[in-house]
Protein backbone atom coordinates (compact mmCIF):
# COMPACT_ATOMS: atom_id res chain seq x y z
CA UNK A 1 0.00 0.00 0.00
CA UNK A 2 3.29 2.24 0.98
CA UNK A 3 4.43 1.45 -2.24
CA UNK A 4 0.94 2.26 -4.49
CA UNK A 5 0.95 5.77 -2.31
CA UNK A 6 4.09 6.83 -3.66
CA UNK A 7 3.55 5.47 -7.25
CA UNK A 8 0.89 7.90 -6.68
CA UNK A 9 2.75 10.53 -5.44
CA UNK A 10 5.20 10.61 -8.15
CA UNK A 11 2.47 10.35 -10.94
CA UNK A 12 1.17 13.42 -9.53
CA UNK A 13 4.51 15.23 -9.44
CA UNK A 14 4.83 14.23 -13.00
CA UNK A 15 1.32 15.15 -13.80
CA UNK A 16 2.38 18.84 -12.33
CA UNK A 17 5.42 19.47 -14.32
CA UNK A 18 2.88 18.96 -17.29
CA UNK A 19 1.23 22.18 -15.61
CA UNK A 20 -2.36 21.21 -16.48
CA UNK A 21 -2.30 21.98 -19.96
CA UNK A 22 -5.14 20.97 -22.31
CA UNK A 23 -4.03 17.51 -22.89
CA UNK A 24 -3.07 16.50 -19.15
CA UNK A 25 -7.10 16.35 -19.15
CA UNK A 26 -7.75 13.48 -21.76
CA UNK A 27 -8.69 10.46 -21.03
CA UNK A 28 -6.02 7.44 -22.78
CA UNK A 29 -6.31 7.53 -26.79
CA UNK A 30 -7.88 10.79 -27.19
CA UNK A 31 -5.21 13.37 -28.67
CA UNK A 32 -5.48 17.23 -29.07
CA UNK A 33 -2.95 18.81 -31.30
CA UNK A 34 -1.95 21.87 -33.34
CA UNK A 35 -0.25 22.30 -36.63
CA UNK A 36 3.26 23.91 -36.20
CA UNK A 37 4.06 27.01 -38.34
CA UNK A 38 6.95 27.52 -40.83
CA UNK A 39 9.12 29.57 -38.12
CA UNK A 40 9.17 26.52 -35.80
CA UNK A 41 11.48 25.16 -38.50
CA UNK A 42 13.58 27.55 -39.83
CA UNK A 43 13.41 30.58 -37.77
CA UNK A 44 12.37 29.54 -33.90
CA UNK A 45 13.09 33.00 -32.41
CA UNK A 46 10.38 34.81 -34.46
CA UNK A 47 7.73 32.92 -32.88
CA UNK A 48 9.46 33.34 -29.39
CA UNK A 49 10.13 30.67 -26.64
CA UNK A 50 6.53 30.99 -25.40
CA UNK A 51 5.41 29.17 -28.58
CA UNK A 52 7.65 25.68 -27.93
CA UNK A 53 6.54 25.92 -24.18
CA UNK A 54 2.45 26.04 -25.18
CA UNK A 55 3.31 23.18 -27.74
CA UNK A 56 4.96 20.68 -25.20
CA UNK A 57 2.13 21.69 -22.49
CA UNK A 58 -1.25 21.56 -24.38
CA UNK A 59 -0.77 19.03 -27.21
CA UNK A 60 -0.26 15.16 -27.36
CA UNK A 61 -0.29 15.66 -31.27
CA UNK A 62 1.55 17.83 -33.27
CA UNK A 63 1.25 17.91 -37.64
CA UNK A 64 3.39 20.58 -39.43
CA UNK A 65 1.63 23.19 -41.35
CA UNK A 66 3.43 23.03 -44.71
CA UNK A 67 6.86 21.20 -43.66
CA UNK A 68 5.68 17.25 -44.76
CA UNK A 69 4.02 18.51 -48.23
CA UNK A 70 5.77 17.84 -51.58
CA UNK A 71 6.05 21.55 -52.32
CA UNK A 72 8.41 21.59 -49.46
CA UNK A 73 10.13 18.23 -49.59
CA UNK A 74 10.55 18.23 -53.25
CA UNK A 75 10.90 22.19 -53.29
CA UNK A 76 14.21 21.64 -55.33
CA UNK A 77 13.91 19.51 -58.72
CA UNK A 78 15.53 16.29 -58.23
CA UNK A 79 18.21 15.70 -61.12
CA UNK A 80 15.95 12.63 -62.75
CA UNK A 81 12.93 12.64 -60.67
CA UNK A 82 11.66 9.69 -62.51
CA UNK A 83 14.35 7.93 -60.46
CA UNK A 84 14.06 9.60 -56.95
CA UNK A 85 16.72 8.68 -54.51
CA UNK A 86 15.96 9.80 -50.96
CA UNK A 87 18.65 11.74 -50.81
CA UNK A 88 16.30 14.26 -53.26
CA UNK A 89 14.07 14.42 -50.53
CA UNK A 90 14.63 17.79 -48.24
CA UNK A 91 14.06 15.48 -44.82
CA UNK A 92 15.05 18.07 -42.53
CA UNK A 93 12.09 19.57 -40.99
CA UNK A 94 10.69 16.27 -41.06
CA UNK A 95 13.69 14.83 -38.72
CA UNK A 96 13.36 17.93 -36.49
CA UNK A 97 9.34 17.28 -35.69
CA UNK A 98 10.03 13.50 -35.49
CA UNK A 99 12.90 14.18 -32.53
CA UNK A 100 11.12 16.66 -31.13
CA UNK A 101 8.03 14.43 -31.23
CA UNK A 102 9.41 11.97 -30.09
CA UNK A 103 11.91 13.49 -27.02
CA UNK A 104 8.69 15.10 -25.91
CA UNK A 105 6.46 12.18 -25.69
CA UNK A 106 3.84 13.15 -28.44
CA UNK A 107 2.38 11.78 -31.30
CA UNK A 108 2.86 12.48 -34.83
CA UNK A 109 0.65 12.90 -37.68
CA UNK A 110 1.61 13.84 -41.66
CA UNK A 111 0.08 15.97 -43.72
CA UNK A 112 0.55 15.32 -46.59
CA UNK A 113 1.18 12.95 -49.49
CA UNK A 114 -0.75 14.02 -52.22
CA UNK A 115 -2.79 17.02 -52.97
CA UNK A 116 -3.48 18.82 -55.78
CA UNK A 117 -2.74 22.37 -54.68
CA UNK A 118 0.89 23.84 -54.27
CA UNK A 119 2.81 21.19 -55.66
CA UNK A 120 6.61 21.96 -56.44
CA UNK A 121 6.85 24.66 -59.09
CA UNK A 122 8.75 22.37 -61.18
CA UNK A 123 5.91 19.12 -61.13
CA UNK A 124 3.35 20.68 -63.61
CA UNK A 125 4.90 21.24 -66.09
CA UNK A 126 6.85 17.77 -65.65
CA UNK A 127 4.03 15.67 -65.26
CA UNK A 128 2.33 17.06 -68.08
CA UNK A 129 4.79 15.35 -70.09
CA UNK A 130 4.57 11.88 -68.50
CA UNK A 131 2.90 8.91 -69.13
CA UNK A 132 0.45 7.43 -67.23
CA UNK A 133 2.62 4.53 -66.34
CA UNK A 134 5.65 7.55 -65.40
CA UNK A 135 3.19 9.40 -62.81
CA UNK A 136 2.29 6.17 -61.38
CA UNK A 137 5.95 5.24 -60.83
CA UNK A 138 6.65 9.08 -60.01
CA UNK A 139 4.18 8.96 -57.23
CA UNK A 140 4.78 5.45 -55.72
CA UNK A 141 8.42 5.72 -55.14
CA UNK A 142 8.01 9.69 -53.91
CA UNK A 143 5.49 7.87 -51.00
CA UNK A 144 7.39 4.81 -50.89
CA UNK A 145 10.44 7.05 -50.01
CA UNK A 146 9.02 9.30 -47.13
CA UNK A 147 6.32 6.87 -45.46
CA UNK A 148 9.62 4.46 -45.68
CA UNK A 149 11.67 7.46 -43.85
CA UNK A 150 9.45 8.02 -41.28
CA UNK A 151 8.22 4.36 -40.63
CA UNK A 152 7.06 3.85 -37.03
CA UNK A 153 7.69 7.70 -36.08
CA UNK A 154 4.39 8.89 -37.92
CA UNK A 155 1.31 7.77 -36.47
CA UNK A 156 -0.81 8.96 -38.86
CA UNK A 157 -0.97 9.79 -42.61
CA UNK A 158 -2.73 12.34 -44.97
CA UNK A 159 -2.02 10.35 -48.36
CA UNK A 160 -4.53 12.01 -50.22
CA UNK A 161 -5.73 15.50 -49.53
CA UNK A 162 -8.79 17.59 -51.20
CA UNK A 163 -9.00 14.59 -54.10
CA UNK A 164 -13.12 15.93 -54.01
CA UNK A 165 -14.46 18.18 -56.32
CA UNK A 166 -16.36 21.29 -55.08
CA UNK A 167 -19.17 21.45 -57.43
CA UNK A 168 -18.86 17.11 -56.95
CA UNK A 169 -19.49 16.83 -60.56
CA UNK A 170 -17.63 15.08 -61.53
CA UNK A 171 -16.58 13.54 -57.70
CA UNK A 172 -12.99 13.73 -58.21
CA UNK A 173 -10.64 16.46 -59.31
CA UNK A 174 -8.71 15.62 -62.21
CA UNK A 175 -8.18 18.44 -64.92
CA UNK A 176 -6.88 20.81 -62.21
CA UNK A 177 -4.34 18.33 -60.86
CA UNK A 178 -0.62 17.73 -61.55
CA UNK A 179 -1.39 13.72 -61.50
CA UNK A 180 -4.31 14.29 -64.61
CA UNK A 181 -2.46 11.76 -66.45
CA UNK A 182 -4.65 9.26 -64.39
CA UNK A 183 -7.26 8.30 -66.51
CA UNK A 184 -8.89 7.09 -63.68
CA UNK A 185 -8.52 9.69 -60.75
CA UNK A 186 -9.97 6.76 -58.42
CA UNK A 187 -7.61 4.25 -59.24
CA UNK A 188 -4.58 7.05 -58.85
CA UNK A 189 -6.30 7.97 -55.22
CA UNK A 190 -6.51 3.86 -54.16
CA UNK A 191 -2.86 3.34 -55.30
CA UNK A 192 -1.24 6.28 -53.36
CA UNK A 193 -2.99 4.03 -50.02
CA UNK A 194 -1.65 1.27 -51.37
CA UNK A 195 2.08 2.36 -51.48
CA UNK A 196 1.93 3.49 -47.96
CA UNK A 197 0.05 0.89 -45.92
CA UNK A 198 3.07 -1.42 -48.22
CA UNK A 199 6.06 1.20 -46.68
CA UNK A 200 4.58 1.77 -43.25
CA UNK A 201 2.26 -1.02 -42.36
CA UNK A 202 1.42 0.30 -38.98
CA UNK A 203 0.53 3.87 -39.97
CA UNK A 204 -3.30 4.96 -39.79
CA UNK A 205 -4.12 5.86 -43.30
CA UNK A 206 -6.18 9.12 -43.58
CA UNK A 207 -8.35 10.96 -46.93
CA UNK A 208 -8.73 14.66 -45.36
CA UNK A 209 -10.46 17.42 -47.26
CA UNK A 210 -13.08 20.43 -46.63
CA UNK A 211 -16.60 20.95 -46.90
CA UNK A 212 -17.48 17.35 -45.83
CA UNK A 213 -18.70 18.38 -42.64
CA UNK A 214 -22.17 18.79 -43.01
CA UNK A 215 -24.74 17.35 -45.44
CA UNK A 216 -25.25 20.18 -46.33
CA UNK A 217 -22.58 20.19 -48.50
CA UNK A 218 -23.07 18.73 -51.31
CA UNK A 219 -19.47 17.28 -51.35
CA UNK A 220 -20.26 15.23 -48.60
CA UNK A 221 -22.45 12.76 -50.36
CA UNK A 222 -19.38 12.70 -53.07
CA UNK A 223 -16.94 12.00 -50.62
CA UNK A 224 -19.08 9.55 -48.77
CA UNK A 225 -19.12 7.36 -52.11
CA UNK A 226 -15.91 7.95 -52.83
CA UNK A 227 -14.68 6.23 -49.41
CA UNK A 228 -17.12 3.70 -49.23
CA UNK A 229 -16.39 2.55 -52.44
CA UNK A 230 -12.74 2.41 -51.11
CA UNK A 231 -13.60 0.12 -47.85
CA UNK A 232 -15.73 -1.80 -50.52
CA UNK A 233 -12.67 -2.61 -52.97
CA UNK A 234 -10.25 -3.54 -49.47
CA UNK A 235 -8.24 -0.31 -49.74
CA UNK A 236 -5.68 -0.09 -46.65
CA UNK A 237 -7.65 3.37 -45.77
CA UNK A 238 -8.20 3.76 -41.90
CA UNK A 239 -10.15 6.84 -41.59
CA UNK A 240 -11.49 10.28 -43.05
CA UNK A 241 -10.27 13.67 -41.70
CA UNK A 242 -12.37 16.70 -41.33
CA UNK A 243 -10.51 19.99 -41.87
CA UNK A 244 -13.48 22.17 -39.85
CA UNK A 245 -11.86 25.42 -41.13
CA UNK A 246 -15.38 27.59 -40.22
CA UNK A 247 -16.50 30.80 -39.19
CA UNK A 248 -17.86 31.85 -35.90
CA UNK A 249 -21.23 32.36 -35.52
CA UNK A 250 -22.02 31.60 -38.90
CA UNK A 251 -21.12 27.99 -39.77
CA UNK A 252 -21.39 26.85 -36.15
CA UNK A 253 -24.08 25.77 -33.65
CA UNK A 254 -25.60 22.89 -32.79
CA UNK A 255 -26.93 21.96 -36.04
CA UNK A 256 -23.13 21.83 -37.15
CA UNK A 257 -22.07 20.02 -34.33
CA UNK A 258 -24.66 17.47 -34.40
CA UNK A 259 -23.65 17.20 -38.43
CA UNK A 260 -20.28 16.26 -37.53
CA UNK A 261 -21.44 13.82 -35.03
CA UNK A 262 -23.73 11.73 -37.72
CA UNK A 263 -20.99 12.09 -40.69
CA UNK A 264 -18.52 10.49 -37.90
CA UNK A 265 -20.89 7.96 -37.07
CA UNK A 266 -21.39 7.10 -40.53
CA UNK A 267 -17.85 6.60 -41.10
CA UNK A 268 -18.21 4.32 -37.89
CA UNK A 269 -20.46 2.41 -39.64
CA UNK A 270 -17.41 1.25 -42.37
CA UNK A 271 -15.14 0.80 -39.59
CA UNK A 272 -13.24 4.13 -40.35
CA UNK A 273 -11.77 6.46 -37.69
CA UNK A 274 -12.73 10.48 -38.28
CA UNK A 275 -10.73 12.93 -36.77
CA UNK A 276 -11.29 16.64 -36.70
CA UNK A 277 -8.09 17.89 -38.51
CA UNK A 278 -7.43 21.61 -38.87
CA UNK A 279 -10.44 23.08 -36.61
CA UNK A 280 -9.74 26.97 -36.76
CA UNK A 281 -13.07 29.35 -36.45
CA UNK A 282 -12.75 32.77 -37.78
CA UNK A 283 -14.15 35.95 -36.76
CA UNK A 284 -15.21 38.21 -39.29
CA UNK A 285 -16.51 41.53 -38.49
CA UNK A 286 -19.38 41.62 -35.95
CA UNK A 287 -20.58 38.32 -36.85
CA UNK A 288 -19.20 36.47 -33.41
CA UNK A 289 -16.77 37.86 -30.67
CA UNK A 290 -14.30 35.20 -28.60
CA UNK A 291 -16.78 34.83 -26.18
CA UNK A 292 -19.16 33.15 -29.00
CA UNK A 293 -16.14 31.14 -30.21
CA UNK A 294 -15.33 29.89 -26.81
CA UNK A 295 -18.34 28.13 -26.85
CA UNK A 296 -17.80 26.61 -30.21
CA UNK A 297 -14.62 25.26 -29.31
CA UNK A 298 -15.93 23.60 -26.39
CA UNK A 299 -18.58 21.31 -28.36
CA UNK A 300 -15.97 20.54 -30.57
CA UNK A 301 -13.99 19.07 -27.20
CA UNK A 302 -16.89 17.49 -26.58
CA UNK A 303 -17.23 15.44 -29.75
CA UNK A 304 -13.22 13.97 -29.32
CA UNK A 305 -14.91 12.62 -26.24
CA UNK A 306 -18.08 11.40 -26.98
CA UNK A 307 -17.41 10.08 -30.26
CA UNK A 308 -15.40 6.46 -29.98
CA UNK A 309 -14.17 6.79 -33.70
CA UNK A 310 -12.63 10.27 -33.37
CA UNK A 311 -9.57 9.94 -31.48
CA UNK A 312 -8.11 13.24 -32.45
CA UNK A 313 -9.14 17.10 -32.60
CA UNK A 314 -6.40 19.05 -34.65
CA UNK A 315 -5.95 23.33 -34.37
CA UNK A 316 -4.63 25.36 -37.58
CA UNK A 317 -2.29 26.30 -35.04
CA UNK A 318 -2.93 27.48 -31.89
CA UNK A 319 -2.14 31.37 -31.92
CA UNK A 320 -3.36 34.13 -33.39
CA UNK A 321 0.50 35.52 -33.91
CA UNK A 322 0.49 33.39 -36.50
CA UNK A 323 -2.86 31.73 -38.84
CA UNK A 324 -3.27 31.79 -42.30
CA UNK A 325 -7.06 32.88 -41.74
CA UNK A 326 -6.08 37.05 -42.33
CA UNK A 327 -4.14 36.23 -45.28
CA UNK A 328 -7.03 34.24 -46.69
CA UNK A 329 -9.89 35.74 -45.42
CA UNK A 330 -9.96 39.22 -45.73
CA UNK A 331 -11.30 41.56 -42.62
CA UNK A 332 -11.32 38.20 -40.97
CA UNK A 333 -8.95 36.81 -37.90
CA UNK A 334 -8.67 35.96 -33.97
CA UNK A 335 -9.15 32.25 -35.38
CA UNK A 336 -7.34 30.72 -32.53
CA UNK A 337 -7.00 29.82 -28.68
CA UNK A 338 -4.30 31.95 -27.85
CA UNK A 339 -4.07 35.94 -28.57
CA UNK A 340 -1.03 37.81 -30.49
CA UNK A 341 0.68 38.04 -27.47
CA UNK A 342 0.56 33.62 -26.34
CA UNK A 343 -2.20 34.52 -23.50
CA UNK A 344 -5.02 32.20 -23.59
CA UNK A 345 -8.01 33.14 -24.99
CA UNK A 346 -11.63 32.47 -23.77
CA UNK A 347 -11.81 29.33 -26.06
CA UNK A 348 -8.41 28.14 -24.31
CA UNK A 349 -10.35 28.25 -21.13
CA UNK A 350 -13.79 27.45 -22.32
CA UNK A 351 -11.58 23.88 -24.00
CA UNK A 352 -10.21 23.41 -20.62
CA UNK A 353 -13.25 23.16 -18.77
CA UNK A 354 -14.71 20.68 -20.91
CA UNK A 355 -11.71 18.51 -20.36
CA UNK A 356 -12.11 18.83 -16.70
CA UNK A 357 -15.99 18.46 -16.36
CA UNK A 358 -15.89 14.80 -18.56
CA UNK A 359 -13.30 13.36 -15.90
CA UNK A 360 -15.92 14.90 -13.34
CA UNK A 361 -17.54 11.63 -11.34
CA UNK A 362 -21.43 12.23 -11.43
CA UNK A 363 -23.60 10.19 -8.61
CA UNK A 364 -26.82 9.75 -9.80
CA UNK A 365 -30.57 9.83 -8.49
CA UNK A 366 -29.20 11.36 -5.07
CA UNK A 367 -32.67 12.50 -4.60
CA UNK A 368 -32.62 12.39 -0.39
CA UNK A 369 -28.99 12.79 -0.01
CA UNK A 370 -28.42 15.35 -2.56
CA UNK A 371 -24.41 14.91 -3.69
CA UNK A 372 -22.03 16.11 -6.58
CA UNK A 373 -18.57 14.55 -6.81
CA UNK A 374 -16.17 16.68 -9.12
CA UNK A 375 -12.57 16.79 -10.07
CA UNK A 376 -10.26 18.56 -7.41
CA UNK A 377 -8.62 20.38 -10.66
CA UNK A 378 -4.95 20.82 -8.82
CA UNK A 379 -4.62 17.13 -6.86
CA UNK A 380 -7.24 15.34 -9.73
CA UNK A 381 -8.77 13.73 -6.33
CA UNK A 382 -12.37 13.68 -6.26
CA UNK A 383 -14.44 16.41 -3.85
CA UNK A 384 -17.87 15.68 -2.67
CA UNK A 385 -20.46 18.28 -2.43
CA UNK A 386 -23.42 17.54 -0.40
CA UNK A 387 -26.52 18.95 1.39
CA UNK A 388 -25.77 16.53 4.25
CA UNK A 389 -22.78 15.52 6.60
CA UNK A 390 -21.53 11.99 4.92
CA UNK A 391 -20.64 9.91 7.34
CA UNK A 392 -19.30 6.77 5.05
CA UNK A 393 -18.68 6.42 1.33
CA UNK A 394 -18.08 2.90 0.49
CA UNK A 395 -17.06 2.05 -3.21
CA UNK A 396 -17.78 -1.36 -4.64
CA UNK A 397 -16.96 -2.48 -8.51
CA UNK A 398 -18.92 -3.97 -10.69
CA UNK A 399 -18.20 -7.53 -9.39
CA UNK A 400 -19.88 -6.16 -6.05
CA UNK A 401 -16.67 -6.41 -4.59
CA UNK A 402 -16.07 -3.41 -1.72
CA UNK A 403 -12.99 -1.76 -3.01
CA UNK A 404 -12.32 1.58 -0.53
CA UNK A 405 -14.54 2.43 2.48
CA UNK A 406 -14.46 6.65 3.15
CA UNK A 407 -15.45 7.44 6.23
CA UNK A 408 -16.10 10.96 7.51
CA UNK A 409 -16.14 12.67 3.88
CA UNK A 410 -15.21 16.42 4.02
CA UNK A 411 -12.75 16.83 1.40
CA UNK A 412 -11.44 14.44 -1.81
CA UNK A 413 -11.18 11.33 -2.10
CA UNK A 414 -11.29 8.91 -5.12
CA UNK A 415 -7.54 9.64 -6.38
CA UNK A 416 -6.75 5.83 -7.11
CA UNK A 417 -9.75 5.03 -8.64
CA UNK A 418 -9.10 4.04 -12.37
CA UNK A 419 -11.75 4.83 -14.94
CA UNK A 420 -14.74 2.93 -15.00
CA UNK A 421 -18.03 2.15 -13.65
CA UNK A 422 -18.31 1.45 -9.61
CA UNK A 423 -21.24 1.83 -7.05
CA UNK A 424 -21.50 4.02 -3.93
CA UNK A 425 -23.03 3.44 -0.92
CA UNK A 426 -23.20 6.47 1.06
CA UNK A 427 -24.31 6.85 4.49
CA UNK A 428 -25.07 10.41 5.97
CA UNK A 429 -24.63 11.29 9.29
CA UNK A 430 -28.92 10.86 9.99
CA UNK A 431 -28.54 7.31 9.16
CA UNK A 432 -29.78 7.91 5.27
CA UNK A 433 -28.54 5.21 2.93
CA UNK A 434 -28.08 5.75 -0.65
CA UNK A 435 -26.60 3.36 -3.27
CA UNK A 436 -25.72 5.52 -6.45
CA UNK A 437 -23.74 4.62 -9.38
CA UNK A 438 -20.73 6.16 -10.19
CA UNK A 439 -18.95 6.90 -13.35
CA UNK A 440 -14.92 7.91 -13.67
CA UNK A 441 -14.21 9.11 -17.38
O1 LIG B 1 -1.90 27.02 -43.60
C1 LIG B 1 -1.21 26.60 -44.78
C2 LIG B 1 -0.54 27.76 -45.44
O2 LIG B 1 0.49 28.28 -44.61
C3 LIG B 1 0.05 27.33 -46.77
O3 LIG B 1 0.52 28.48 -47.46
C4 LIG B 1 -1.00 26.64 -47.63
C5 LIG B 1 -0.38 26.07 -48.89
O4 LIG B 1 0.54 25.04 -48.61
O5 LIG B 1 -1.60 25.55 -46.91
C6 LIG B 1 -2.21 25.96 -45.71
O6 LIG B 1 -2.75 24.80 -45.08
C7 LIG B 1 -3.86 24.19 -45.73
C8 LIG B 1 -3.78 22.69 -45.52
O7 LIG B 1 -2.52 22.20 -45.93
C9 LIG B 1 -4.89 21.96 -46.22
N1 LIG B 1 -6.18 22.49 -45.84
C10 LIG B 1 -6.34 23.93 -45.90
C11 LIG B 1 -5.21 24.62 -45.14
C12 LIG B 1 -5.40 26.12 -45.14
O8 LIG B 1 -5.33 26.61 -46.45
Amino acid sequence: MKKLFGVFALVSIISLAKAQGLQSFLPSGKYIGTAVNDNFFNNPSANGADYETIVKKDFNVLVAENAFKMGSILANKPADPLNLKLSDLNLSYVDKLISFTQSNNIRLRGHNFVWYAFPPSWLTTEAANWSEAQLYSFTKQYITLLAGHCKGKVAEWDVVNEAINDNSTPALRSADTWYAKATSPQAFIDSCFYYAHAADPSADLFYNDYSIETSYSNKQSSMLTVIQGMVDRGVPINGVGLQCHFESGVNTGDWVYTEVGKVMDKLGVMGLKCNVTELDLRICGSASSITEQADEYKHFVNILLTKSNCNSLLLWGFTDKSSWIPGFFSGCGEALIYDNNYQPKPAYTAMKEALQASNSVKITNANSIAAVVYPNPSTGNFMLSSSADILKISVFNVQGKEISVVENVKEGFGENFSQGIYLLKIVDVYGNERYEKIEKR
